[in-house]
This record gives structure tokens, sequence and C-alpha cells, in this order.
């Protein structure tokens, strides 16, 4: 019998679409102003690809995951809460949800919160871990859509697992970078491979 297998999941992106509500609510609030569209989207910070398109873009794009219900109202991608619902009945398998939120603190922590609540239920709340630096956060798999993922340690203890977004699809990342293509890609053979 081997040890337990600690498995961090992030939330944007791969539990939630935050790139999708992004897109929907950006559009609704300024109808009049161009939009990039999700398959021209690429690099992880939505704020600079909008920088780029016009400048004045930048701060209208961070109003719209700043205002109050943009974290709650995020639709879950598909398979992803039952994945995670699914790894916590597993045997010998702990799940922590690992989600850095924004800086602009008035409402995304409260609703990362309520949306795990919502989807995961109230015990999942246990399994919430709010921080800016990942690397830290000692686990076996970090599933996570931003490419680099950095911070004061240098050797997390955690392998990361690209978990595939429209920002970085296109992304050529070094061969031994596992990916994950979407939840009905083989996740359970990924965690397979790190139990000992
Ligand atoms: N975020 C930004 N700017 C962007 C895109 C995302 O601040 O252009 C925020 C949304 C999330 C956080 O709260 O960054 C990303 O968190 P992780 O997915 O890395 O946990």
């Amino acid at each position: 019998a081997g040890k337990r297998l600690r498995v961090l999941v992030d939330m944007d992106g791969v539990l939630a679409d935050f790139e999708g509500g992004f897109l929907k609510k950006y559009r609704a609030r300024y109808p009049d102003e161009p939009f990039i569209t999700l398959d021209d989207r690429r690099g992880f910070w939505v704020s600079t690809q909008y920088e780029q398109l016009r400048s004045d873009l930048y701060e209208k794009a961070i109003s719209i995951w700043q205002s109050k219900g943009f974290f709650i109202d995020l639709q879950p991608l598909p398979g992803g809460v039952e994945a995670v619902k699914e790894m916590a009945r597993m045997d010998d398998t702990d799940v922590f949800i690992c989600t850095s939120p924004i800086k602009h603190y008035k409402h995304c922590p409260y609703e990362k919160y309520a949306w795990v609540e919502k989807h995961l239920g109230g015990d999942f709340l246990e399994q919430v871990i709010l921080t800016r630096d990942k690397t830290l956060i000692a686990g076996d798999l970090l599933i996570d859509d931003k490419p680099d993922i950095q911070g004061v340690e240098p050797r997390p203890a955690w392998e990361h697992i690209l978990f595939t977004a429209c920002h970085n699809q296109h992304l050529s990342v070094c061969p031994s970078q596992r990916r994950l293509l979407s939840w009905s890609d083989d996740w359970r053979a990924v965690l397979d491979s790190k139990r000992q």
C-alpha cells in the first residue's frame, strides 16, 4: 500500500469557464467595442491581449472580472465537476481546488467559495485553497491551464499537467510537459501514473 495521492485542480479555465464568461459579459457591457473571439485568444492574460488590440481596452477587460457576479456566474466546464467529485471518492486520493484570486478582493474570494458550494457542495469548501503562489502548495499533480506557473519555490512538489484552453491550445510546450485536452481526456490514467 503506497501513500495517498494529492491532486490540486485549478478553477478558472479548468472547472469554471472564465474565458466564455468574460467574452459574454464584455460584449454585453461594451457592445460597440472590438473583441477577441475564443479562437483568436493567445496568451494566458486576457487583459494583455485586449491592451494589444487597443490600449484603453485593458481597463475595460479588467472591469468585467472585477464586477460583482462575475465569478459566481461562471458556467462549469464540461465534465469538470463530475471528474473532481469522482476523484474525491477514489481510494487513497485527496483533491484540492487551488485557485488564485484577483487582488481586487471585494467579490472574487467570496464568489469562488460560493461557486464551489453551488457546484460541488458545502462539504467541498474544506478542499479550497486560495493562493497567489501555487509553488508553495505541496501536491503530486497540479492540473492548470496556465502554461508558466511560478512563485518563490523554485522546485514545486507537483507535476504540472497543462489543461488545454483556448489561449494555450496552439502553444508548443516542452515535450516533457503532459497535457489534459479536456475532462473527456484520460485523467484517471494521469492520476494512476503518479500512484506508487
Ligand atoms: N486573471 C487576471 N487577468 C487576466 C486573466 C485572468 O487577473 O487577464 C485572473 C483571473 C483569476 C486569476 O482570478 O487571474 C487566474 O487564476 P488561476 O487560474 O491561475 O488560478
